[in-house]
């Protein structure tokens, strides 16, 4: 019997995960959740036939160049793979694939967690009542923003801003305008109840809840910026649940300071961990650390998915999500 491809796994996954891999696999499994060093993903880059990163692992063309090179296959866990210099492993012949549809629902339901929880002030509320500040009751206390019959601009028009338009549309009445370079056809975007726009600005000028659902491109870096954010309608919430790199966090700092925007719901930032120190200030914004496919349900099907990519892989077939 031929030897067992060797796969590094880059962070602890979900039991279930873990004995697929292990069973298919000579997998290098990381139980203890230690984050790899730059080095360390050399060390994979050399040592194995697959690597399974996640949002945490940097993998540049510095990793990428470390030789002599074993590595064949990048199956990233997650939808989004910024953290992938593709180019790089497209130039060395290393495929990459990633795990797109197993994330979208549980990454809606938490873009609308946060439209809510910013719009009606329940972390505020969380906090005062804990905080033991709670007098009782009153008719004009902590009021917020009515959610049901507004507009929700959606930037980007994927899998994930179309289950947001489904929820939004069909569980909340709202009304839904987006703008995608790449739009979906006509008719699927009337089954959501959702209208192209031309333009991002278009999509700024007329919603009170803009949702961002880009990839984290050249193109998209800092879409958000200081004269978008004054694009938006007086009054208006930012909700991201895509990746930090597309918002200028000073420019949507000064934003929520200056009064312009009324809030922001965040569970992707610039420099993850790390969080712009204004914002953990303010009771109008929301703060989440990067929990859009965090589920059970999800994670393992996540991880099965990667997995699905590396067993094709192996088996010579067509990659499933294939990227490059
Ligand atoms: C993941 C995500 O938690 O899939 C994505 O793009 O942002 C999240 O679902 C993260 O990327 C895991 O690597």
């Amino acid at each position: 019997m031929s030897a067992r491809p060797v796969v590094v796994v880059t962070r602890r996954l979900p039991d279930a995960v873990h004995e697929a891999l292990a069973r298919e696999f000579d997998a290098r499994l990381n139980p203890e959740d230690r984050p790899l060093t730059a080095e360390g993903l050399r060390e994979a880059v050399r040592t194995a036939d697959a690597l399974l990163p996640t949002v945490t692992d940097k993998v540049t063309a510095d990793v990428l160049s470390a030789e002599p090179r074993r590595l064949k296959l990048i199956a990233n866990f997650g939808v989004g793979f910024n953290n992938i210099d593709v180019e790089a492993a497209k130039a060395r012949g290393v495929a990459v694939s990633n795990t797109p549809d197993v994330l979208t629902d549980a990454t809606a339901d938490l873009a609308m967690t946060l439209l809510l929880m910013v719009a009606r002030r329940t972390g505020e509320g969380e906090r005062h009542v804990r905080g033991g500040q709670w007098t009782g009751w009153r008719p004009t206390h902590m009021l917020g923003t009515q959610v049901s019959g507004k507009t929700i601009g959606l930037i980007g028009m994927g899998r994930i801003a179309r289950a947001v338009a489904q929820r939004a549309h069909h569980g909340f009445g709202m009304k839904v305008i987006f703008h995608d370079p790449y739009p979906p056809p006509p008719e699927v975007a009337a089954a959501l109840g959702a209208e192209p726009r031309a333009s991002v600005d278009d999509v700024l000028r007329e919603a009170d809840f803009v949702s961002l659902h880009c990839p984290a491109t050249a193109e998209t870096h800092h879409l958000m910026n200081r004269e978008r954010f004054g694009r938006m309608r007086p009054g208006a919430f930012l909700i991201n649940t895509a990746r930090g790199d597309v918002v200028d966090e000073a420019g949507l700092v000064e934003a929520l300071e200056s009064g312009r925007l009324a809030g922001a719901g965040l569970d992707v930032f610039e420099k993850e961990p790390q969080v712009t120190q204004a914002l953990v200030t303010m009771d109008n914004v929301v703060l989440l650390p990067h929990l859009g496919s965090a589920t059970e349900e999800t994670r393992v099907a996540m991880g099965m998915r990667a997995f699905e990519n590396l067993r094709l892989f192996f088996a010579g077939e067509p990659l499933r999500d294939r990227v490059v």
